[in-house]
This record gives C-alpha cells, sequence and structure tokens, in this order.
C-alpha cells in the first residue's frame, strides 16, 4: 500500500494531469510517456524517454549484441506493458506499471525473500561482508532487471539500460528504476512463460558458456591456507576419506605480500610444481587475482611499471594523476579497464601467468572494486576512466563505469585463459558482475556467514541470480565468516550438493568435512557423492543452458507458472526441469500438483540421513545417473541408470547430454543429445534410445533402469 502511495505520489508530481494518471494507474491500464518506441523482437520493444533515441543510445555491455530495429513502435498485437519516463529530483527514472497480481522476481545478487514484490535495492557494485552493511539492500553484483510472472502463468522481462548507480522500487504491481545518471532506455519482452523470459533475456544478453565438465564437480577452498603443502595435504585427505572432489582453491594467501602475479617465496616456492602435483591427483587449480596493484618504487614489480609507463591506471577526477586507494597489499593503483588496450595487456600478463604455472582458472575477487575506506567501499565517483580508441568506452567519470569495472576486468581475464589454452573452456569466478557479464564469468556469492540464516537465505539468492541471467552460481557452501559447526556442515552439503556451483569456502576458520567428526564426514560424503551420481543430468541441465538460454537452477514455481500456491516457494528448489530439491530444513514446502516421486541416486541407506536433501522426479520423467566416483575424470560414463517416474501414460523420458567435457569440438558437431524413453514391457522396465542431434558417438554401453519411489 505504502509503495503503491509512494508510486502514485511520484507520478503526480511528475505530469500534468495527476488525477488522470492516477486514475489510469488503478485500473489496469497504463500511462504511457515514452518518447519513442522501437521494435526489436517479435515479442519485444525499447522504450525510449523524449530525450533519447535510438540513433543517441549509448548501449551498455550488458547486450551480447545491440538489438536491432525493427520498426518504430510496438511489435504487431502487443499486449505488454507500456513504460512511463519522468524525473525525481533531477534524475531520470521510468515507471512500469504491472497487471494485479503480478509476481516479481530476478533484479539479481539479493538478499531476501524470492518473491521479490514490495522491495527497494541498489544497484552500486559493493563489498559487503556477511551482507551486514546498506541493510544487505546493496551486494556485489548489479542487474537492472525484473522478471514478471502474471497470475496466468505468462511472464514478462524489464531491462533497464544503465550503468549508473541505481534503484529497482518494486511495489505491489508497480515497478520504479531510478538511475543517478544519464536518461535511459527501458526494454520490455513479453513472455508465454517465466522459462520463455529467461530464454529471451538470454537471446538478449548472450548465453551461459560451457563450462568445463571439471567445473560441475566439488570444490575445496580456503583463506589461510599456509602454504601449498597444506593445500596439497587437504587435496590427499580428500581422496584418503574418499569425499569426490575436483578442484582445489588459492586464496591470496599464495602471493608475495598479497601482490598480485607474485608468490611467496617461503609458501609457494613451485607452483608450477604444485600444480603438477594436483593435476596427478585428478584435481584441477583455480587461483586468486585481484583487480589491484601494490603502489610501489620502480624495479619491484615488471607489470607494475609496464602499467604505470603504458599509462594504464585509472585517473583521478584532473584527469592526469593516478588514483591510489588501499586495498590488501596497502597503497594500489587500478587498472582502467574500460580501455581496450588496458584489457588487452591484462589478457596477456594472464595468459603468462597461468601458462607458465599450469593453473586451471582464475578467481576474481574484490573487483567492485572494492576500496578500504573509500566512500561507500569504492574509489571516488568522479574518477576517470575510459579513452577515444577503439574498444575503449568513452572517457567518462566512475560513477558510470563503477557498475562495469569487474564486468571488463573478468572479461579480460577470460580472454587471457582462451589465449593460453585455446582448446579448454575458461573458466573464471568472480565476485562483482553487471547484467550480461555471465557471458564472461560464473560466480559466487560473496562473504556469507557460518550461521543457519545464511544457509537458508541462499536459496532465494542463487535463485534470484539464475533468473537474473546468472546460470552458474552458488555461496559459499559451510559459510565464509564466522565458525561453522557439524550439523550447519551436514545440512548444507545435503542440499548445496545440488547448487550449479559447490564449493566450501571460509575465512581462515579450517571447514574441510573431517575436521568435523565421523558422523559429518559420512554425511558430506553421501552428499556429494549424490551430486557425482546426478551429474550426467547435471551436465545436460548446463548444456541447456549454454545452448538454450535455461537456467540450472530454478525456483519450484517453474513446475506450474500457473499455480498461485508455488509462487513463494524458497525453500525447495528446482534442478533442470524434471527435479525438486528439498533440503532437510525445509518445512511444509509448497509443491507442485501429481505424482512426483522420490528419486533415488546411490544404491546407499544413507541416502535418507537426516540431513539428506530429498529429490523429487516429474511424473513422466526420467534422470540419468552414473556411479560417484574421486572426481569428475574419473566418472563411468558407460554404465548409467535412469531413474524413472512413469507418468499416467505409463512413460518417463529423459535426456543425455555428451560431449568431451572440455573443449569447443562440440560447436561442431562432436556432441550426442539423447532421449532415452522408458516403458514397461510386461512389468518390466524397457528402455528406447533415439539421438536427437550430433554425431559423437555415445559413451553409453548399458543401461538400467530404477523407478522412483512413492512420496
Ligand atoms: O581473498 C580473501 C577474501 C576471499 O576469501 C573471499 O572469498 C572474498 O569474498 N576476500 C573476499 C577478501 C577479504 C574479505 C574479508
Amino acid at each position: 500500500m505504502k509503495a503503491k502511495r509512494y508510486f502514485l505520489a511520484a507520478l503526480a508530481a511528475l505530469f500534468a494531469a495527476p488525477a488522470a494518471l492516477a486514475a489510469d494507474l488503478g485500473g489496469e491500464g497504463v500511462v504511457t510517456h515514452a518518447g519513442a518506441t522501437v521494435t526489436v523482437g517479435p515479442t519485444q520493444a525499447i522504450f525510449f524517454p523524449a530525450q533519447l533515441s535510438f540513433a543517441l543510445w549509448q548501449p551498455s555491455p550488458l547486450w551480447a549484441e545491440v538489438p536491432k530495429p525493427l520498426g518504430e513502435g510496438l511489435p504487431d498485437g502487443w499486449k505488454g506493458l507500456k513504460v512511463a519516463f519522468g524525473e525525481d529530483r533531477g534524475r531520470p527514472q521510468a515507471f512500469i506499471q504491472a497487471p494485479k497480481g503480478t509476481d516479481f522476481y530476478g533484479t539479481g545478487e539479493v538478499v531476501g525473500t524470492l518473491r521479490r514484490n514490495g522491495w527497494q535495492i541498489t544497484l552500486w557494485n559493493t563489498d559487503n561482508y556477511g551482507y551486514g552493511t546498506y541493510d544487505s539492500r546493496r551486494l556485489y553484483q548489479s542487474h537492472p532487471w525484473v522478471l514478471g510472472v502474471r497470475p496466468d502463468g505468462s511472464a514478462f522481462g524489464v531491462i533497464a539500460d544503465s550503468t549508473y548507480r541505481g534503484t529497482i522500487d518494486l511495489g505491489e504491481d508497480t515497478i520504479r528504476f531510478v538511475f543517478e545518471g544519464d536518461v535511459f532506455p527501458v526494454l520490455i519482452l513479453e513472455a508465454t512463460s517465466p522459462q520463455d523470459a529467461l530464454r529471451q533475456l538470454a537471446g538478449l544478453t548472450g548465453k551461459m558458456p560451457m563450462p568445463p565438465l571439471w567445473a560441475l564437480g566439488y570444490q575445496q577452498s580456503r583463506w589461510g591456507y599456509k602454504d601449498a603443502k597444506e593445500c596439497l595435504g587437504v587435496a590427499k585427505t580428500m581422496r584418503e576419506k574418499q569425499i569426490p572432489c575436483d578442484v582445489m582453491w588459492m586464496d591470496i594467501d599464495y602471493m608475495d605480500g598479497h601482490r598480485i602475479f607474485t608468490f611467496s617465496p617461503q609458501g609457494h616456492p613451485d607452483p608450477k610444481g604444485y600444480m603438477g602435483e594436483l593435476h596427478k591427483l585428478g584435481f584441477k587449480g583455480v587461483w586468486m587475482i585481484d583487480p589491484a596493484f601494490k603502489n610501489e618504487p620502480e624495479g619491484k614489480h615488471p607489470y607494475f611499471d609496464e602499467a604505470t609507463e603504458r599509462g594504464f591506471w585509472v585517473k583521478r577526477s584532473d584527469g592526469k594523476t593516478d588514483y591510489v586507494g588501499r586495498v590488501w597489499p596497502g597503497d594500489c593503483k587500478f587498472p582502467d579497464f574500460l580501455r581496450a588496450d588496458v584489457r588487452a595487456w591484462w589478457a596477456e600478463i594472464n595468459r603468462r601467468f597461468v601458462s607458465e604455472n599450469a593453473i586451471d582458472g582464475l578467481w576474481n575477487d574484490m573487483n567492485e572494486p572494492a576500496v578500504f575506506g573509500g566512500f561507500s567501499h569504492t574509489m571516488p565517483i568522479d574518477n576517470l576512466h575510459g579513452g577515444d580508441a577503439p574498444g575503449d568506452f568513452p572517457r567518462g567519470p566512475h560513477a558510470r563505469y563503477h557498475n562495469i569495472y569487474g564486468l571488463n576486468m573478468i572479461r579480460a581475464t577470460r580472454e587471457g585463459l582462451l589465449r593460453a589454452y585455446p582448446n579448454r573452456r575458461p573458466f573464471v569466478l568472480t565476485r562483482a558482475n553487471f547484467l550480461g557479464g555471465h557471458r564472461y564469468g560464473y560466480t559466487w556469492t560473496g562473504d556469507n556467514l557460518s550461521t543457519d540464516s545464511h544457509m537458508r537465505l541462499a536459496v532465494p539468492m542463487s535463485l534470484n541470480l539464475s533468473l537474473s541471467g546468472q546460470a552458474f552460481n552458488g555461496p559459499d557452501l559451510g559459510g565464509f565468516g564466522n565458525r561453522s559447526n557439524p550439523k550447519l556442515m551436514r545440512q548444507w552439503a545435503g542440499f548445496g550438493a545440488f547448487f550449479p556451483f559447490c564449493r566450501n569456502h571460509s575465512a581462515h576458520s579450517p571447514q574441510e568435512p573431517w575436521l568435523f567428526g565421523e558422523e559429518t564426514v559420512a554425511a558430506f560424503r553421501v552428499a556429494i557423492e549424490r551430486r557425482y551420481a546426478l551429474m550426467p543430468y547435471l551436465y545436460t541441465c548446463f548444456r541447456n543452458a549454454a545452448v538454450e538460454g535455461e537456467t540450472v537452477m530454478a525456483p519450484v514455481f517453474f513446475a506450474d507458472p500457473a499455480d498461485p500456491a508455488l509462487r513463494r516457494e524458497e525453500q525447495a528448489f528446482m534442478v533442470g526441469a524434471d527435479l525438486i530439491v528439498v533440503p532437510a530444513f525445509a518445512k511444509n514446502p509448497a509443491l507442485p500438483k501429481g505424482d512426483w516421486k522420490v528419486a533415488k541416486l546411490l544404491d546407499a541407506p544413507a541416502e535418507q540421513g537426516p540431513d539428506q536433501a530429498k529429490l523429487l522426479l516429474r511424473p513422466g520423467a526420467a534422470i540419468p545417473v552414473c556411479k560417484p566416483a574421486q572426481h569428475t575424470g574419473a566418472l563411468d560414463l558407460a554404465n548409467l541408470t535412469l531413474v524413472a517416474n512413469l507418468g499416467p501414460d505409463g512413460k518417463a523420458t529423459a535426456l543425455l547430454y555428451e560431449d568431451a567435457g572440455e573443449g569447443y569440438a562440440f560447436e561442431k558437431g562432436d556432441y550426442r543429445l539423447t532421449r532415452f524413453t522408458v516403458t514397461l514391457r510386461d512389468g518390466k522396465p524397457a528402455v528406447s534410445a533415439e539421438t536427437l542431434s550430433g554425431n559423437r558417438p555415445t559413451a553409453v554401453k548399458t543401461v538400467t533402469v530404477r523407478l522412483a519411489d512413492a512420496k
């Protein structure tokens, strides 16, 4: 109610005939005050405010490709929403009136309820330890995007194209975007379902690049590993304790005095040797690189000297002096990633870094950019970025580029990995990002805490990130800050094993499963083994995200978007279209109608232990699973089981995607997409297979069927 009144008051202040407009807003009608509209797709239009036209528009990097105008005005038969533009104390704003009963989602990386109606969030990438500052209304990433789902299950999406600091203000059925910068356009897409809206979003902002198979494995990390020996010890213990694991992470501890592109001579004298040992054990290694270089005298750091000589640092408002701000190594200078030459240089030094040390992936942290003691933890908003060479962003203030600093950093990092290993799929994990930045990096949700409430809030948080185009995301499993405990570790692993990104990471407080006793080791092992058993299905979900623009993790209402009872469910969640994960902590989750049945992935009774999530399988669906192994490279993908829940017609179908798990041959047809159909013949399950596309010979030799149990 309050939000609605505010909205009406804002409109009243804005337009000449407030009463009429207010009356309009009271009904299903919409106020139109767009300068011009341009059709950019059969169900998509961009609305420009009066001061802006398509020709004057400076599109942000959120677009994979700038939409092509198909004609002036709205698409034929447009029944979609309209936009009213205005001004709030000199700041441009856009209003969108949604139909009554619309549920809002998306809005990027947010803490709070899954359903976003009534929430206001700030779009300003912010280092926010424990989500504890600014009322947790601003976090590491900004996504000026709202997904609306109408009562009948049809949907729409709204993109506001501004990179400035802004707010998304959601009323019960109103959307307001305000930015502290130039006027901006708004794209509205009309969709038959929320899934269709997400696919359209991927069409506009790009699809997630297919990650290597190993990146889907369980991963172990800690801020505070003493040295390479300790890391190797952890990797070996993973194997001894038979907890499947694919990746060991390296936080800033490996650096010499926290200086990027250096190694501590005591703790990490031989990074390549360490990587060799890891590889022998079947692990990959991902290493951290922050954006800022320590400001040090000439001759101490070749890359620092090179960047200084070439004038690569972000400048203060005078346009001449390099900006200096304090981060981990002390006073630092910051590469200006808004320039093409800086990005090319960064790609090159990252190429050298990974190829000289046999490093598999990179982790970009602190790239909001975070600056200690700075205004809102960052650099002054009048610092200057960009230039006028091809590929540069036009010279402009930090206020305009802050939200896309991280995106441009990871864009260059990814390029570095591609240069080092042209035949591998780059893996970059980033903390800061912006709408569309999933084209360059995958994400984790920053510095959460080892608490029960942070464990629970991880579900709606990762769901809304997924609903904002960030398909490959997940929290620090077990919690980053504070000290975890056995019960929390078991419960978190029990459902966290099914997040797209699954990494145990903590701040100094050691969190390897065996530090919490035997019961925890056993429960942890089962949880992670279930993830590895699910790998054929999970990998197929990732293919659907990379090729079709789908989500990997989705809210339960995706199972039946027209069922209003599911719209607020934020304990249980879906993986792909066929599986619902019900965490052990979930109380009375809202579940879809129909005969969903319990899917067992392992041959072990421990799978039903008190901390494990319950997995429910859609009627008519089957999922391909395999035997768990110690890492993805050791999985037996030749002998699969189809866990099937026969539908009312006695059938269940499964999709299986196979490729090399790495590289780009799949883009040239070296993959196989198979549909399996399970039926009962003389009371016994029978399987038939049909190749849908691809010309890779299948690895599958045997397929057994396991029928799902009653609920
Ligand atoms: O590099 C240290 C940490 C890292 O472990 C964490 O994952 C990042 O989110 N980093 C933040 C800097 C220090 C945070 C207090």
